[in-house]
């Protein structure tokens, strides 16, 4: 990832950044903040079938805002990350070596708990869907997703397929991963 002492990404990697941050950017502001990251954290809380007391429910939102908190060393005096500085920092935190299992484990793990409805540690499609949805995929773009993901065909996705997939989606530079239709297309 880095070629003489610059970060290199590739242009995959960079067009899935890029359509992240838009996604993450609803109002179209140009950059992200706490706010961002709390609304989104309310948005997937929000989608799991889980009582307001349930503690899975806190574990969403305390797991993205640690994540803001990582991604915002690079924010300005006003606690702001433009496009650019937010892509440095996904670069130096979840791009590094074991980065991703630091920064984004512990958010998949607790959506995955809060989604898991059955209690059986994978998703099933209509789990796996409503996580999707929580985050404004549409119902074809989540049924899509499910089946390119679900490589079994037990129609359940394990822990570890779902990380495999979210470390796709979010790392790998081949067009293909499968990984990279978890947001519909970039
Ligand atoms: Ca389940």
């Amino acid at each position: 990832m880095t070629a003489n002492g610059v970060d290199v990404i590739s242009a995959v990697q960079r067009a899935k950044l890029d359509h992240r941050f838009s996604l993450l950017d609803v109002a179209g502001k140009g950059y992200l903040d706490r706010t961002d990251y709390a609304e989104l954290a309310r948005q997937i809380a929000g989608g799991a079938q889980l009582r307001f007391d349930d503690p899975r429910r806190q574990e969403i939102v305390d797991s993205l805002l640690g994540l803001w908190d990582i991604l915002a060393v690079h924010a300005d005096a006003d606690g702001r990350l433009s496009r650019e500085a937010w892509q440095a920092s996904v670069q130096e935190s979840v791009f590094e070596p074991d980065g991703f299992e630091r920064v984004m484990e512990p958010v998949a793990a607790s959506v995955i708990a809060g989604y898991d409805g059955d209690g059986d540690g994978e998703l099933d499609r209509a789990e796996f869907e409503a996580v999707l949805m929580s985050i404004r995929v549409d119902a074809e773009g989540a049924a899509a997703a499910f089946a390119r993901l679900d490589t079994r065909g037990s129609g359940k996705l394990s822990r570890e397929q779902l990380m495999v997939a979210l470390r796709e989606f979010l790392v790998s530079d081949d067009p293909d991963s499968p990984g990279n239709m978890l947001l519909g297309s970039f």
